[in-house]
């Protein structure tokens, strides 16, 4: 579909060549011919962007010269993580439960209020481990609606992931569609906070109860979010959070499991060291799932940071909220300020009487550089080997399939201002107001 009124090359700036712009720095307008986008963290010049000819769809510059990301590390104190990283070099201890890993855990399981947390090299790795410590067989239901990381862990032991529908309004799975797919198969649930939204956890509690199911949660999304004030960590028989990269919370690439329970924390610290129990003692099945020290190291240093890096979200999250509300067609998934959120996604429902798609929107976006997102478009279910193993299993997720259509999540973390906010929605005013 072409914008209407496109003409490549026209420019926003009346009599100025397209090259020519006006350009937004830190917050103050000026001209500037030619422009000469420079993608640095305080001072970004961002042309601006009125009519459709100031699209780079049609022809203009792109927006940003490096690309804006959803999930841009947010990285504490570098002298701090740089000191402890020489400690670990003189100490010359790397890996294996070391002295910064058990900090970490200790330092973890303090911040959840829970009694344990067994870290380990990533989220997924965590779920597979949780789940097989957990005794899953079978069945499992699971969100269609996730990372895929959620799905694969399951079917990685064989375990058969079942999907269930979501709440739209929630976008987390939907209990009646839990107690629907419930089979003599199966022998889990596990519910995913996603965007760090809590899962319905007291409905799943209950259908646990009633049907004699483990429950779990992936709470990949989830550090540092609340449920009635509590943090999310301490709920089911256990949560697993991914501290990769791109997450609110990051340890390079890590993750862990926070539970109450003493017996299933020691099995999965035996797990993710193959089973050893002493040297030369293999008491269990294991793998390799330990987190090295480095990686725990950017953890206490994050942590100490953790509080700077929700007031920058939330700053942003308010900032998009505000724009967003003035643009018909769209709705910001919000966050429950009564609890503590980490508002790490900038979820966006376009509606479908928005004048372009989801699909358009994110193409416009794209071509300014703006790396917006279709998360968890087009659903596990659709992705293999559940597509071919289950091609039906959509007509049970209608809620699932008509969210992954409309959501787009925008970027934000600490490298994102509100002049580059600014600019995204200009974008999408004005792809908005070209097209109706
Ligand atoms: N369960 C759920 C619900 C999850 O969301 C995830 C992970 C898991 C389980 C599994 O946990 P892990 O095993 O990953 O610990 C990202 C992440 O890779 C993935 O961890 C995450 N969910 C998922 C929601 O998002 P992608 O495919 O979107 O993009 P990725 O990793 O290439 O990064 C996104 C953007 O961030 C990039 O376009 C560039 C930028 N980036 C990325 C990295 C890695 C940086 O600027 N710096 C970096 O170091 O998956």
């Amino acid at each position: 579909m072409k914008v209407k009124g496109a003409v490549a090359g026209s420019g926003a700036a009346e009599g100025t060549d397209s090259r020519a712009l006006r350009v937004r720095t830190s917050g103050r307008l000026r001209e500037a011919t030619p422009v000469k986008l420079v993608q640095s963290a305080a001072t970004q010049a961002i042309k601006i962007v009125k009519a459709a000819p100031d699209l780079a769809i049609n022809g203009a510059p792109p927006m940003f010269a490096e690309p804006l990301h959803v999930g841009r590390p947010n990285i504490g104190d570098h002298k701090r993580f740089l000191s402890r990283a020489g400690e670990i070099l003189e100490r010359g201890w790397l890996s294996n439960n070391g002295p910064v890993a058990q900090e970490f855990e200790q330092r973890i399981a303090e911040f959840l209020g829970v009694k344990h947390c067994v870290a380990m090299c990533n989220g997924t790795i965590a779920l597979e481990i949780a789940t097989r410590a957990l005794n899953l067989k079978g069945e499992v239901i699971v969100p269609s609606y996730t990372f895929i990381a959620t799905a694969h862990a399951l079917q990685w032991q064989e375990i058969t992931p079942i999907f269930a529908d979501i709440d739209p309004a929630t976008h987390n799975l939907d209990p009646a569609a839990v107690w629907r797919m419930i089979t003599p198969r199966t022998t889990g649930i596990i519910g995913v906070h996603l965007w760090g939204r809590p899962s319905p956890i007291k409905e799943l509690e209950a259908i646990a109860r009633e049907h004699g199911l483990r429950l779990m949660f992936d709470a990949s999304h989830g550090f540092g979010c609340s449920l009635n004030g509590r943090l999310l960590g301490g709920f089911g028989e256990c949560e697993v959070f991914s501290f990769h990269a791109t997450k609110f919370f990051n340890t390079f690439e890590g993750g862990a499991v926070a539970t109450n329970d003493d017996a299933l924390a020691e099995k999965m610290r035996l797990m993710r060291n193959f089973g050893f129990s002493g040297y030369d003692n293999v008491i269990y099945p294991g793998t390799n799932g330990k987190m090295t020290e480095i990686a725990a190291a950017m953890g206490l240093t994050n942590l100490e940071a953790l509080d700077e890096f929700v007031a920058i979200n939330r700053r942003n999250y308010g900032h998009y909220r505000d724009a967003v509300a003035a643009i018909p067609g769209l709705t910001m998934l919000e966050y429950d300020e009564s609890e503590r959120n980490n508002y790490q996604y900038v979820v966006v429902e376009v509606a479908p009487y928005f004048p372009v798609s989801r699909d358009r929107m994110i193409e416009v976006l794209h071509a300014e550089n703006i790396l917006a997102r279709r998360y968890f478009w087009p659903g596990c279910h659709n992705m293999e080997p559940y597509r071919s193993f289950y091609p039906h299993a959509g007509l049970m997720l209608p809620k699932t399939i008509a969210v992954a259509e409309r959501v787009i999540v925008l970027p934000t973390g600490s490298t994102v201002h509100s002049d580059a906010i600014d600019g995204v929605c200009d974008v999408i005013r004005t792809l908005a107001s070209s097209s109706a």
